[in-house]
């Protein structure tokens, strides 16, 4: 049997871009063609996925890594590098995502089909077809892609529970669930022993279904009297009820009564949900002298009932067994084809998380000025920087990002280092004026290139 697990921490990480192709067209009578080097595909994304065949996190303990694709180089004659396939992670419906260094919130999987995209794939290289200019007819460069995400993610299983027990309390609700899963609920002798929901894992052999066991309720629950009622939405979700009433105390028929008055008082709906009735106690004297008139009086009013006895077991299998069906059944009318209202209510829907606006900030440490910021950071990390073309453009962009005007104030020099994430270079204002790659070939012993 499993034990209840309901939080896992996965490492994701995103494809890289392909990097964009370097190439001139070749054709038999023209010696000298045009650039024609075609973009670097997509890296693959991280997208996690609900799923409704399943019900725990169980598996994260032994998949914790989930690295997508890299996308692929591009080729000559502007062919554009196969994309890296999207890694779809599939987790129970109910899971909540949080970065797992931030705890930022990364979204609420509340529906079957719904996705998160967590790691984007990095955007491929642009290849050298694209940086043909009128003062740079044959750009001897292309773009690298731009690397993945990595991240660590933190799953929160906010359980959604198929089978919810309700009843009076000290009616034997959390034995029950203790006998039917791994999970260990506080028990005692005396009402109000539950103060928050339990919930277990019951393996049925064939599937696994999450049952809940919420704090007893009285007569006036809804009107702040008792626990319960603040915690009936924890039931408003699951597909069945079983109501738990203890054969042995006085007037069990009472009791119940309560517990359905408190139900409608809360939500209607939640009277209209299946009620299965189970008699426990039934080890006890007093509750065997009432089974039988307490069998007829629920059948009488259209219940289900069982017979059952959380300490001996008895009648625990036939319960398992009764609502393993009933489960079956349900999920099986679910995947069918439902009405055209109903599907689009069902519709996945998307949640993209928006990359923070561009941002930076210049630093000067020694003789170094350092510049971060994502986007900087970005453009640098995809800047070949062994070509003195690229470290050009590379610096053309800087300017129109105002990282130019900042480095300036900075104090940044003819010959001053910058450093931007990885890739370091030698400040050269002539870049800004120069338009060919003719000059720059001395300048090359100066840009120091990204360590690789
Ligand atoms: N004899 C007998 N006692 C039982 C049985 N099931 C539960 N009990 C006892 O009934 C008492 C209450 O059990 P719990 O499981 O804590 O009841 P509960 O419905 O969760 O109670 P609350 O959380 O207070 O609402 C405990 O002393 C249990 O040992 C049973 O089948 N037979
Ligand atoms: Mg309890």
């Amino acid at each position: 049997m499993h034990t209840f697990l309901d939080e896992a921490r996965v490492f994701v990480r995103s494809g890289d871009g392909g990097k964009g192709a370097m190439h001139f067209r070749r054709e038999k009578y023209v010696p000298l063609g045009g650039p024609d080097g075609g973009d670097g595909g997509q890296g693959g994304s991280i997208v996690f996925q609900a799923d409704r065949g399943l019900n725990t996190l169980f598996n994260f303990r032994r998949n914790r890594r989930f690295v997508a694709a890299n996308g692929e180089a591009g080729g000559p004659s502007r062919m554009h590098g196969r994309n890296g396939e999207d890694l779809i992670v599939k987790v129970p419906i109910g899971t909540v995502l949080r970065d797992g260094d931030t705890g930022d919130f990364l979204g609420d999987l509340t529906r079957d089909g719904q996705t998160v995209e967590v790691a984007r794939g990095g955007r491929g290289g642009l290849g050298n077809v694209h940086f043909k200019s009128s003062t740079n007819q044959a750009p001897h460069f292309a773009e690298k892609g731009e690397p993945g995400q990595e991240r660590w993610v933190n799953l929160e299983l906010k359980v959604i529970a198929d089978v919810g027990f309700i009843g009076f309390p000290n009616a034997g609700k959390s034995t029950l669930l203790s006998v039917m899963s791994a999970a260990h609920p506080k028990i005692a002798d005396y009402p109000f022993t539950t103060l928050s929901p339990n919930l277990g894992v019951v393996d049925t052999g064939d599937f696994d279904f999450v049952a809940a066991d919420i704090p007893g309720l009285i007569e006036g629950a809804h009107e702040g009297v008792g626990l319960g009622h603040e915690f009936l939405r924890h039931i408003e979700r699951t597909l069945i009820l079983v109501h738990v009433v203890d054969g042995s105390i006085d007037d069990p028929l009472d009791a119940f009564r309560q517990v359905n008055h408190e139900l409608q008082a809360h939500d209607e709906a939640l009277m209209q949900k299946p009620q299965i009735v189970v008699v426990n106690k039934l080890d006890l004297p007093a509750a065997q002298v009432r089974w039988p008139e307490l069998r007829s009086a629920f059948a009488d009013q259209g219940y289900e009932v069982l017979a059952l006895s959380a300490i001996t077991r008895l009648g625990v299998d036939a319960l398992i067994f009764r609502l393993a069906q009933f489960l079956t059944e349900e999920r099986r009318l679910e995947g069918a084809p439902s009405t055209g209202r109903e599907d689009a209510e069902i519709e996945a829907e998307t949640i993209v998380i928006k990359p923070p606006a561009s941002h930076f900030e210049v630093e000067r440490k020694r003789k170094t000025f350092h510049v971060t910021g994502e986007d900087v950071e970005r453009l640098a990390v995809m800047t070949d920087t062994d070509s003195d073309e690229a470290l050009y453009r590379l610096q053309r962009r800087l300017k129109q990002m105002g990282v130019i005007a900042a480095l300036e104030r900075a104090g940044a020099r003819e010959g001053s280092k910058v450093r931007i994430g990885s890739v370091e270079f030698a400040w050269d204002s002539s870049y800004e004026t120069e338009g060919t790659s003719t000059r720059s070939r001395s300048r090359s012993k100066r840009a120091v290139g990204s360590p690789r």
